[in-house]
């Protein structure tokens, strides 16, 4: 006899929405080999909005578990083959913990549920259980899981605002000098091509002075706005090197293909103009392409400063030869 009648209830409003929030974040994986009892939990916490997928056994479990992501698992203890306990160490031993499990038994000695826990279980609930019992234990692992979710999220948040440039969102130069070197040891591993373009917007200065240091600031978000739109996504990267100057880095493309990208980046700068509150402003940019050429250097080490050196010099020759140009 599975559930108690006597003390059944309709979730409040308040555990529904609650559980509605979850549904799609946290579907629910239920083992169970009594097939009966597999069909009245599944309804039970279906008609509380829960999404429940189920096994009768080990394997149906395992196989669920490698098709999806199941972070809540309510796992009867007794069964034939692998019992719960042992499906739960297994879990344990080959994944980071981010399941919450429920052990579902009919084990109720301290000593029982003392193994249940060490064995890896996060929680458990004795049969027969009351509906609301089972409801309210559910809704406690939701809540758990939530707080993950939420430290998975600000982990990520802090992780991209440390790589990255606040005012511009292109990356900054501690994440170049940890990802750069990187990029040169594979040019080295794959004997393949890395090329970069630093480029720099022309009298940005005279643009602050005469306009105003926010629409410097939007200027400077448009121009790294217009360079990713116009680079290939996920490969090519924006970091921003200095204050309107920034490095573009990009893998597996040759001089001449550098070249022509420059060249292509300069003239879509140039030919529109950025729109600020009722200004239209005529923007220009100059660039310095440079391409790795890892047998210049005995120490490769040092390559990823030689090539930022040599796309700089390059823009240093843009300015002087009347900017809005490209060289290298
Ligand atoms: P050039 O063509 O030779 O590059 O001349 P320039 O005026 O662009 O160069 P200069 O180095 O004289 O001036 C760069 C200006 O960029 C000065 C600085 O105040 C401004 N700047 C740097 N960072 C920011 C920023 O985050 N926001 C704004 N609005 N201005 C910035
Ligand atoms: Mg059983
Ligand atoms: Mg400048
Ligand atoms: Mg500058």
């Amino acid at each position: 006899m599975p559930f108690s009648n006597s003390l059944d209830r309709a979730p409040s409003v308040l555990d529904s929405r609650m559980l509605e929030n979850r549904i799609e974040k946290h579907k629910i994986l239920l083992i169970d080999d009594d097939l009966t009892h597999l069909e009245l939990t599944k309804l039970l916490l279906e008609s509380t909005g829960l999404v429940v997928d189920t096994a009768s056994n080990d394997s149906e479990a395992f196989q669920h578990l490698e098709a999806y992501d199941y972070r809540m698992i309510l796992c009867d203890w007794v069964m034939p083959g692998q019992d719960g306990l042992s499906i739960v160490k297994k879990l344990r031993e080959s994944e980071v913990n981010t399941r919450y499990v429920i052990m579902i038994t009919s084990k109720s000695s301290p000593d029982d549920l003392i193994q249940c826990l060490s064995g890896g279980a996060d929680d458990y609930i004795t049969k027969p259980f009351r509906k609301d019992e089972l409801r309210a234990r559910v809704l406690s692992g939701m809540r758990i899981l939530d707080k993950h979710v939420q430290l998975e999220k600000m982990k990520s948040y802090y992780f991209d605002q440390a790589q990255k440039d606040t005012l511009t969102g292109a990356y900054n130069r501690a994440y170049l000098k940890d990802r750069l070197p990187n990029e040169v040891k594979r040019v080295e591993r794959t004997n393949g091509n890395l090329s970069v373009i630093m480029t720099d917007i022309d009298h940005f200065k005279s643009l602050n002075d005469t306009h105003g240091h926010p629409c410097g600031d939007a200027v400077l978000v448009n121009f790294v706005e217009r360079l990713n739109q116009n680079l290939r996504n996920g490969i090519d990267w924006v970091c921003r090197y200095g204050g309107e100057e920034f490095l573009i880095v990009l893998p597996d493309t040759s001089i001449e293909q550098a070249r022509t990208v420059a060249d292509k980046l300069c003239n879509l700068i140039a030919d529109k103009p950025f729109e600020f509150e009722e200004h239209s402003l005529s923007v220009t940019a100059s660039f310095g392409v440079s391409s790795l050429a890892l047998s210049k250097y005995s120490d490769k080490s040092s390559a990823h400063v030689g090539l930022i050196n040599s796309a700089d010099k390059n823009l240093y020759f843009s300015k002087n030869n009347g900017r809005n140009q490209w060289h290298g």
